[in-house]
């Protein structure tokens, strides 16, 4: 694996944001608050969309798509951030639909508690099948053994669980990534299995890694290795079409931008070398975080995204209360994506027609 791009300085106010968060509060302490979990009453119930954003009645966040079948299944993580709390989240949730319309709530599928070695922190996931079972990979906060952010692995044999931890300890934890100085290095893990098997995670904020996984899914192979590509901020996601591998990524230009966006880098395998392609979108309304998540489906490709413009009640769209969106996403004949841009009709309407090569 080639090494990657230069590393970015850390000076954004969300980092800011984030260092007086974590400063005045014990990390994971929200946690062991009370519970807010969704009423499981909720699940199977159906819902037809009419454009962005997908869910309306609740908030989510850090849209991860899987499609299984003729179903495409939608992991997010459950925004409850109350007033001004940055972040509160402790549970993942999926939906499923099969024609883009007509969602099914399936409710949460599991807890960030439910790793028993977590505090909490049901931050961005993705799910991928293998051998028969659909392993979930996520970041969490650890306990006070592994201190900071951790990516935990749990696994079912369902789309839509239960899940259960699949190893009894983290995958990856803040010390095995000793580069980043900050706690939450080690999240938003994005997995992948390639033409010949092997399955890969890659993750980061800030500095984006990528490993090997064993082939059992629980372990890592081989070493960790840095890929990260220009203004690499988060929530990277990889994906592959025809030849061309694609590294896409939430992106934060700290000389220009105030928001993340997304952007991409594409390369001839996994091992690069990758290929910055610019930005794909702009940021997401009202949202410091955008979070891309690609998938083909039944014809066409999408890019979910998440941003702060739905108000649920008297709760208005903050940092720690999203809403994710759809987009169909469009490539060039060179491989490069097509700028995307947020729409409130998102996939509602046909997609736009593409031009003959
Ligand atoms: O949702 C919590 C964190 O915010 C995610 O892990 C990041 O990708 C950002 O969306």
């Amino acid at each position: 694996m080639q090494s990657g791009f230069r590393s970015c300085l850390w000076s954004h106010r969300f980092a800011l944001s984030a260092l007086l968060w974590i400063g005045t509060v014990p990390a994971g302490a929200w946690a062991q608050a009370p519970t807010l979990a969704t009423p499981s009453v909720r699940a199977g119930t159906s819902v037809v969309t009419t454009g962005n954003p997908l869910f309306r009645d609740r908030f989510t966040a850090d849209p991860a798509p899987l499609v299984v079948g003729d179903r495409l299944y939608l992991y997010v993580g459950h925004d409850e951030a109350q007033r001004d709390e940055m972040f509160n989240m402790r549970e993942w949730l999926v939906y499923s639909t099969s024609d883009m319309k007509t969602w099914t709530d399936h409710g949460p599928i599991m807890r960030a508690t439910d790793f028993k070695w977590a505090k909490g922190d049901a931050w961005a996931s993705q799910a991928i099948a293998k051998n028969g079972r659909f392993w979930f990979y996520a970041a969490v906060e650890h306990d006070d053994t592994h201190p900071g952010k951790a990516i935990a692995v749990a696994v079912a044999d369902s789309p839509t669980g239960p899940f259960v931890d699949a190893k009894g300890a983290a995958l990856i934890t803040n010390e095995m990534t000793p580069k980043g100085t900050h706690s939450w290095e080690d999240i938003d893990p994005t997995v992948f299995t390639d033409d010949d098997g092997t399955t890969w995670i890659a993750w980061g904020n800030r500095n984006c890694y990528i490993a090997k996984l064993t082939a059992d899914m629980v372990g890592i192979d081989g070493p960790i290795t840095e890929i990260t590509p220009p203004h690499f901020e988060e929530g990277p996601w990889l994906h592959k079409r025809g030849a061309l591998y694609y590294l896409t990524y939430a992106s934060l230009d700290r000389a220009k931008d105030r928001d993340e966006k997304v952007s991409y880098a594409t390369a001839p395998s996994l091992q690069g070398p990758w290929t910055y392609r610019g930005e794909l979108t702009g940021s997401g309304k009202y949202s410091f975080t955008i979070h891309p998540g690609i998938v083909q489906f039944k014809g066409n490709w999408y890019l979910f995204l998440h941003n702060a413009a739905l108000a649920v009640g008297d709760q208005a769209g903050a940092i720690g209360r999203r809403a994710v969106t759809v987009e169909y996403l469009q490539y060039n004949p060179d491989g490069s994506m097509k700028p995307v841009v947020q729409t409130q009709a998102g996939v509602s309407v046909p997609p736009p027609r593409q031009a003959l090569p």
